[in-house]
């Protein structure tokens, strides 16, 4: 048994090949493989402790006790590090979201990516970063790819064999690449991205061409990464991106995460490729353009986004790292 109380911090993660569509949903498995890059700007810092003699599980987020739902959710993924520990101790888990202030960009893959690891440290399991990759899986699909940094591959698996879905690093993002998030946040609701993505499945005469499409980007992507091509890959990223989009567009009823922003924004990196700058945008769940390009053109990139977008609407990260241990509070 360990301390019983450990602390980490686990950083979100876009994708650049989607994960869109479970075939299973009790067990988090994917109908296609995906592909991400892990980055520095947005993280979540999470403890575990075991040593309150509490009665039951509490959940502290940004400062907030969460409620029973928000706790229950918690507790769930906390039972499968508990039964594999053999204990039956109640958890306080405290929680902080780093994400420049509205950015809507807090995410369930870092959040359960901080706490898998967190669980892992604290009771001892010594488990690996593919076995804890497995188990985050279970608490949100895009978590699995957030223990690692660089590029990620998630394996969608075999069959209903939860351990044949996992993620691994297949390279370093060490050469001259970064995102240039441009935060459209509205605080509008829209639908959760696994309400979205089975709603898709079910009703996009789109959806069956989706797993092949993947195949073929995947493919692609992994040949201009290890090229270190930013055009290719972002160009495959964008078209992906929007293969992923147009499901939506095309599901019963349809539906968009696009917003007047959004459009705006993809058309202002349009513009600046036919200026000669390699910009490349993808989109997930949500309002929010992610810009992908060469770090070394960012800052010129950034400078023309503000003729339409103000300044903290405009966040600049560079790649980032897998979890890391922190001292506990
Ligand atoms: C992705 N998204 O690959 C895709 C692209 C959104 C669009 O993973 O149901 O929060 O918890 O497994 O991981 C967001 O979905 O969904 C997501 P669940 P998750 O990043």
């Amino acid at each position: 048994m360990g301390d019983l109380i450990a602390k980490y911090r686990a950083h979100t993660n876009i994708a650049l090949i989607k994960y869109w569509g479970k075939r299973n949903r009790e067990l988090f498995l994917p109908v296609t493989d995906s592909l991400s890059l892990t980055l520095e700007e947005f993280y979540t810092e999470t403890q575990v402790d075991f040593t309150k003699n509490l009665e039951e599980d509490q959940f502290i987020l940004d400062g907030e006790k969460q409620n029973a739902k928000a706790t229950a959710k918690v507790s769930f993924f906390v039972d499968k590090f508990r039964q594999l520990a053999g204990i039956e101790q109640r958890v306080l888990v405290t929680s902080r979201n780093f994400v420049p202030t509205a950015a809507g960009l807090a995410s369930s893959a870092s959040a359960f990516a901080a706490l898998a690891t967190a669980l892992n440290a604290a009771l001892d399991l010594n488990l690996s970063a593919k076995e804890l990759s497995i188990l985050a899986r279970q608490g949100s699909g895009s978590a699995s790819r957030s223990l690692f940094g660089g590029f990620v591959h998630w394996h969608k698996g075999q069959g209903n064999d939860s351990h044949s879905s996992y993620a691994e690093k297949i390279a370093e993002a060490d050469w001259d690449i970064a995102m240039l998030v441009v935060v459209l946040n509205k605080g509008i609701k829209k639908m959760s991205s696994r309400v979205a993505m089975q709603h898709t499945i079910e009703t996009s005469p789109f959806y069956p061409l989706w797993p092949q499409e993947v195949e073929k980007d995947l493919t692609a992507i992994k040949e201009a990464i290890h090229a270190q091509d930013i055009d290719r890959l972002g160009k495959i990223a964008e078209h992906n991106a929007m293969k992923m989009h147009a499901t939506m567009l095309s599901a019963d009823p349809s539906f968009s995460y696009f917003e007047a922003d959004s459009l705006l924004a993809m058309n202002l990196v349009r513009e600046l490729r036919a200026k000669g700058f390699s910009a490349y945008f993808t989109m997930d769940a949500g309002p929010n353009v992610k810009i992908i390009c060469p770090m070394s053109q960012t800052e010129a990139i950034r400078q023309e986004l503000l003729n339409h977008f103000s300044d903290s609407q405009l966040v600049i990260t560079a790649p980032g790292p897998g979890p890391k241990a922190l001292n506990v509070d």
